[in-house]
């Protein structure tokens, strides 16, 4: 290897680094320093959130903690946290996700319609999703999606001020 092959490869790994730096750069950009705040969230057979509406700051990163507690099974009783970029897209999520039942009740090509989602915890089982808060200040709908548990009212709020 002459120096000057040396040379061009020596260039072309500081480039790579480089570029490798800034996607992580842009990967973070929005997003605030500092560690997520925890919000937990509790779960049981009577299909409901507790708490229901969860605040936050615009832009806040949230860490997400969902704890079932069920006397029944996973297979009967299992809940999740997905949160909708649009409260209007409630009905339809739920109704799509009844079908997805390979990909834990969160439909793959719905995903541009959330904002975040937990994994399906089942009795004893916690589950956590981190997520940055949206920048515009509204009421985001979250749901469970296991079949039928949003038409039975498991739904909250994720309030941004
Ligand atoms: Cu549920």
């Amino acid at each position: 290897m002459t120096n000057r092959q040396r040379r061009r490869i020596g260039l072309y790994l500081a480039l790579c680094s480089a570029f490798a730096t800034a996607g992580v750069a842009t990967a973070q950009r929005g997003a605030p320093a500092g560690a997520a705040r925890v919000v937990e969230v509790a779960a049981a057979d009577n299909m409901r959130f507790a708490p229901a509406s969860i605040e936050a700051k615009a832009g806040e990163r949230l860490r997400l903690r969902l704890k079932v507690t069920s006397a029944l099974p996973k297979a009967a009783m299992a809940h999740n946290i997905v949160i909708l970029k649009n409260a209007s897209d409630a009905n339809m999520y739920a109704q799509a996700a009844m079908l997805a039942n390979t990909t834990n009740y969160v439909p793959a090509a719905l995903q541009s319609k959330v904002i975040a989602a937990t994994a399906l915890a089942g009795a004893g089982e916690t589950v956590e999703v981190e997520f940055v808060a949206p920048a515009t200040p509204g009421s985001y709908t979250f749901l469970c999606s296991f079949p039928g548990h949003f038409s039975a009212g498991m739904k909250g709020l994720l309030i941004v001020k």
